[in-house]
């Protein structure tokens, strides 16, 4: 039985599963570099992109992933493209941090912070201008709220009226918790960060990034919003940073999350035990799902097995592609017709 409360546990899980598996590349040392994962806000992508056609476009930025993923981005290009792969989306020259997917409307993703919002509201007044039905959702994280980039941007959104749903999703990670070269994220004299979009005449709220059914009567609501009325809202999804992220290096704290920790058993890490029981968007629904009768927990189960399976040969797929040939280095690089 596919309802749609099924398919977004099954949308939820493909983005945890897919993380994971990064998780364990990474650690097993399959690439280089850093990389930003996307474990407990999985709710917010999902829901936003359900009610996404195909004329709308997405913009995001290092922490992409889930939103690749639920934008309906194949996880074995995905992973191969991480890895550097000829088989990646873009044959291995973006990597994690410029993840984009032309053809599902997320042409670029910038790892500035701020960076991806001129772009997303120039595409939202581009697609105004063309007189499309499309929209643009631009998701960003709270240090957004430092950059000069942000405000310009909004304010144009606003004085320009164009369709734009701007998501900010607050992870920010306790001052207490921050370890060593981790940056403090909204650092505002506003009191609160939707403050700042009210100034500006944007309508904004705020929702709870832990609970799907909240979130997604507030997409379904401002999605329509902006379509119908072609000009911005803003969003602030406050979501409590997984344990696993509030370290410099992403890891599994207690390895991959288990559909059991929804219900009588728990992970042995107590901070772990405790963001599972209030703030993990995955498990909270699927629990819901299940205490309701919407969903048992054997298919719940056979659905976790597939999407795991899945993600074991997207895992092949990435590390059985071969590295991309010497010669394409300069190709695609510079964009066509432009000058030298
Ligand atoms: C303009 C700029 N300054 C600094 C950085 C370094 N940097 C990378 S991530 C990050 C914090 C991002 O926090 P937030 O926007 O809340 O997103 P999150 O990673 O928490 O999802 C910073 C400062 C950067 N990428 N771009
Ligand atoms: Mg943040």
């Amino acid at each position: 039985m596919a309802n749609s409360a099924t398919r977004r546990i099954e949308s939820m899980l493909r983005i945890r599963r897919f993380e994971e598996q990064l998780v364990r590349l990474s650690q097993a040392g399959a690439f280089p570099g850093h990389y930003h994962v996307y474990i407990g806000q999985e709710a917010t992508a999902v829901t936003v992109c359900e009610n996404l056609t195909r004329e709308d476009m997405i913009f995001t930025t290092w922490r992409n992933h889930g939103h690749l993923l639920a934008r309906g981005a194949r996880p074995d290009r995905m992973l191969a493209e991480i890895l550097g792969r000829a088989g990646g989306y873009a044959g291995g020259k973006s990597g994690t941090l410029h993840l984009s997917v032309m053809e599902l409307g997320m042409p670029a993703t910038s790892a500035m912070v701020g960076g991806a919002l001129p772009l997303a509201t120039g595409a939202a007044l581009g697609l105004k201008q063309q007189g499309s039905s499309g929209i643009v959702v631009a998701f960003f994280g709270d240090a957004a709220l430092d950059e000069g980039a942000f405000y310009e941007a909004i304010n144009l959104a606003a004085v320009w009226k164009v369709p734009i749903l701007y998501v900010c999703e607050n992870n920010s990670i306790p001052p207490e918790k921050r370890k060593r070269g981790q940056f403090p994220s909204s650092t505002l004299a506003a009191a609160q960060l939707v403050d700042v979009p009210r100034a500006l005449q944007i309508q904004s709220e705020v929702v709870d990034g832990a609970d799907a059914d909240s979130l997604s009567e507030c997409f379904r609501r401002l999605v329509a919003e902006v379509r119908a009325t072609g000009s911005p809202r803003f969003v602030e999804v406050r979501c409590t940073r997984w344990p696993g992220n509030v370290l410099v290096w992403p890891d599994l704290p207690c390895g991959e999350s288990s559909l059991d920790w929804a219900f009588a058993s728990k992970p042995e890490l107590p901070e772990l035990a405790a963001w599972v029981q209030t703030s993990d968007p995955l498990l909270l629904y699927l629990r819901r799902l299940v205490d309701a009768g919407q969903l048992s927990r054997e298919v719940a189960a056979a659905t976790d097995a597939r999407v795991r399976e899945e993600m074991a040969a997207a895992v092949r797929f990435a590390e059985t592609s071969p590295w991309p040939d010497a010669a394409e280095a300069t190709t695609d690089v510079f964009a066509q017709g432009s000058r030298p």
